[in-house]
């Protein structure tokens, strides 16, 4: 006869002793798996007689309860204690101070065409968007720059491939179509910039096919050149950060705006430094002028009635003149280390009140 309490004693010793898991799932495997120590003597209990089977039985199942619960009673110890191990190893001293982690920079373009949105905007600008991929009427003939027009030329337009009518869609060769789109489906006063890429099949030391413009446009009842440069002054100082720049309309040409003019502000060129607002010297900052007419009239708008100003300005050039960065062809290098030198930290949002730079 076997002795059963030393079976449990044994099984016992054995489960305290386990000393991981996996031990332990051997362990219970052995014991109480299908063909396990306890499991055999279980089945041997087919041949008894009736009387020693019901003795023994209650004698085996006794011993098969206390097994299973010392088995669960280690599980339950050694999987808190494999918690507890964790937690300590993975342990996180959230009083220490953050790693300097590598950092993104906001590229200048950007940086650039949010500060002068946000100087637009404090004057009561919208901010107006339109495709990339323009038609004919959009991008020329509605501004005044009829089909055989050498500004068509001027331009270097990318052109699409011929459709089955022969028109041709074209790349935007400044964001102007944005504003006829808004004054063809909106109805004045207008008071929008249309910041955006622009494309033209140019590449040379100071041209790239591709680049940044922001143009404005006004449209009211009475709205006149004197308007035009008190807008333009006051985004001059505010942009360039400083107490007054002196500012020239230069008697320009554009198909678009008569009369038109060219912008400059006074600068100085000292030692090699640009510095804006001072000295005798002149730079050219963008092209202006009141709005053509013919322009109104494609868009639907009486030019008796109604009259606008516009202007537009390069966003690579003002960043190269506010930040001093001397090469056009290094905006779209991507060059990290450039990227690191002229860019901006994500969280200096250009804001009036907060600051346009810090
Ligand atoms: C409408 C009517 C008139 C926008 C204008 C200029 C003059 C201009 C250049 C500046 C530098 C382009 O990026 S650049 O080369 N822009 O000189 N732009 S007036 O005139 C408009 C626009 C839209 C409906």
């Amino acid at each position: 006869m076997i002795d059963l309490d030393q079976v449990r004693a044994e099984a016992q010793t054995s489960i305290a002793a386990a000393a991981s898991l996996e031990a332990l799932e051997a362990l219970r495997v052995s014991l109480l798996g299908k063909k396990g120590s306890i499991s055999l003597l279980m089945k041997s209990l087919g041949d008894m007689g009736p009387e020693e089977r019901k003795a023994a039985g209650q004698q085996l199942n006794l011993v098969k309860d206390a097994v299973a619960a010392a088995l669960d009673g280690r599980k339950a110890d050694l999987e808190r204690a494999a918690l507890e191990e964790r937690l300590a190893r993975e342990r996180i001293d959230v009083t220490l101070p953050a790693r300097p982690e590598a950092e993104g920079r906001i590229h200048p373009i950007a940086q650039v065409m949010d500060e002068m949105t946000a100087i637009f905007a404090q004057m009561g600008f919208s901010v107006a968007e339109g495709p990339d991929i323009e038609d004919d009427f959009h991008n020329f003939t509605a501004l005044n720059i009829p089909l055989e027009h050498p500004a068509r030329q001027m331009h270097d337009t990318f052109y699409f491939g011929a459709r089955d009518d022969g028109s041709r869609h074209l790349l935007r060769t400044h964001t102007s179509p944005v504003q006829i789109r808004t004054m063809l489906a909106s109805k004045p006063p207008i008071r929008i910039i249309a910041p955006g890429r622009t494309y033209r099949c140019d590449s040379d030391m100071t041209h790239t096919p591709m680049f940044h413009q922001i143009e404005g446009l006004v449209i009211d009842k009475a709205t006149h050149m004197g308007h035009l440069k008190g807008c333009l002054m006051e985004f001059v100082t505010t942009f360039f950060e400083v107490e007054e720049v002196p500012v020239r309309f230069r008697p320009s040409f554009f198909p678009f705006t008569e009369p038109s003019a060219e912008v400059d502000i006074g600068c100085s060129r000292q030692g090699g430094e640009l510095k804006i607002g001072k000295g005798s010297g002149w730079l050219e900052i963008g092209g202006s002028g009141m709005v053509h007419p013919n322009v109104l009239k494609a868009c639907g708008l009486d030019p008796d009635e109604y009259q606008g100003f516009a202007f537009g300005m390069g966003v690579e050039r003002m960043a190269m003149l506010k930040y001093g960065i001397p090469d056009l062809r290094t905006f779209f290098e991507s060059d990290l280390r450039w990227l690191k030198h002229y860019g901006f930290l994500p969280l200096d949002v250009p804001t009036l009140s907060g600051g346009l730079t810090r």
